[in-house]
């Protein structure tokens, strides 16, 4: 994999950010765009600018294969045998909301159990105590391993007969590992319940296989993907999704329309009211394609190795506190001392450096970490080593600022 190659294929990369050279390391908070999804969406709105599934014309044809062609792209992109089983969604939130409101809000009740983490983003909690509320089915928590990971051994002690939902990351946004989902849904699905995991994180850095892993339901993200922004997938086991309830009434999700009732379409598209985001949808499918064409085996050693690579650096900083030592992805989760993460942030910004500050959407997880906030740096495919010196470099000059009690 040619680094040079790659930063050439992302436009924003020549820009400076406060005169310095930009030094993008949020990548897990969305990842910057490549040419070819540009060009896609450029190519979508000046040539086949029409709405999907409606059109008898030509133009409207081209749009609606140029769309369900995504959806074959990102069905392969995960292993799914079947294009019906992905919806097109607004990103990961919207996705696990969808399971959340639709398969959730029907089939649980009183007495039921969801079992879910203290690693999960706010978009793979929040949807399912909105359930619990509303259903009188109870939240459990899996215990984290001291180090923050989840164990099969730890899920195993939460489950019960009475489990009806799995809601887990495949990757925590903070912690950067790997969830044994595959061993957890087999053990899930001895107690009959589902699982629904959250890929958000998983997507852009490990291949998903969905009949392997045999989850229930996915969620994936367009933006962090390399893909546009206002995409996402849903996942979900045909007979599963065909069974569910629309949540969003309207335009084209329709059979027939009656009076005081009506019929719907079969999944994906009775979860697909109104226009759809064509133009996203149609960049997320070359985002996918380009990443294809680099492979997993090139894009894990190259994240890894810029991992490592900050770990060592990092580590030789006194005082500097590494969360996730060891992650599975490129993700360094650390505080510099009693040095706040958003004082910290200023002096990268300062430099070039885009990196996050604050809770990362993950405040369970601050708490286990027993921290208000942490810094993070998240690396791409197109993180330079050169990038990890320049951020290592700001950050002893923040240590030096701040980090003086
Ligand atoms: N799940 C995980 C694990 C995530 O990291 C995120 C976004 C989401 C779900 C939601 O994705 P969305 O596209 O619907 O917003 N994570 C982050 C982050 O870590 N920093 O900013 C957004």
């Amino acid at each position: 994999m040619d680094i040079n190659q790659i930063r050439a294929d992302f436009e924003i990369l020549e820009n400076k950010m406060n005169g310095k050279p930009l030094v993008y390391l949020d990548s897990a908070a969305t990842a910057l765009k490549t040419k070819v999804v540009l060009d896609a969406l450029d190519g979508y709105n000046k040539k086949a600018s029409a709405n999907v599934h409606r059109g008898v014309y030509r133009l409207s044809h081209e749009a609606t294969d140029l769309y369900e062609s995504a959806r074959v792209t990102v069905a392969k992109f995960i292993n799914a045998k079947d294009a019906r089983e992905i919806v097109f969604t607004k990103g990961a939130t919207s996705a696990l909301n969808l399971v959340a409101q639709s398969y959730g809000l029907h089939n649980l009740g009183p007495g039921d159990e969801i079992i879910t983490s203290e690693l999960e983003h706010h978009s793979s909690l929040l949807p399912w105590q909105n359930v619990a509320k509303i259903t009188g089915a109870s939240l459990k928590f899996v215990e984290l391993t001291p180090e923050g990971r989840i164990t099969v051994e730890n899920f195993s002690s939460a489950l019960t007969a009475n489990t009806k939902v799995v809601a887990l990351n495949h990757v925590s946004n903070v912690m950067g590992y790997i969830t044994p989902i595959k061993e957890i849904t087999k053990l899930a699905h001895a107690v009959g319940a589902i699982v629904v995991m959250d890929a958000a994180q998983s997507a852009p850095h490990i291949p998903i296989d969905v009949v392997d892993l045999d989850v229930d339901f996915l969620a994936i993200t367009g933006h962090k993907i390399y893909g546009p922004t206002g995409i996402g997938a849903l996942y979900g086991k045909f007979g599963l999704l065909d069974d569910m309830q629309p949540v969003e009434y309207g335009g084209e999700m329709i059979d027939q329309v009656d009076l005081y009732d009506s019929t719907y379409k079969q999944a994906p598209y009775k979860f697909e009211a109104g226009t759809p985001p064509i133009a996203a949808a149609i960049g997320l499918g070359a985002a996918i394609e380009y990443l294809g064409n680099l492979g997993w085996g090139n894009i894990r050693k190259h994240e890894l190795n810029l991992r490592s690579y900050a770990e060592e650096q990092l580590s030789k900083i006194e005082g500097l506190v590494i969360f996730n030592k060891n992650a599975d992805v490129g993700i360094v989760s650390f505080n510099v001392g009693t040095a706040h993460p958003h004082d910290m942030a200023s002096i990268y910004d300062a430099n070039g450096i885009c990196l996050r500050a604050g809770h990362h959407c993950a405040q369970l997880l601050m708490r286990f970490l027993k921290q208000p906030a942490t810094l993070r740096a998240s690396f791409g495919i197109y993180t330079s080593i050169d990038d990890i010196d320049a951020f290592v470099a700001a950050t002893i000059e923040g240590k030096e600022l701040f980090d003086v009690l």
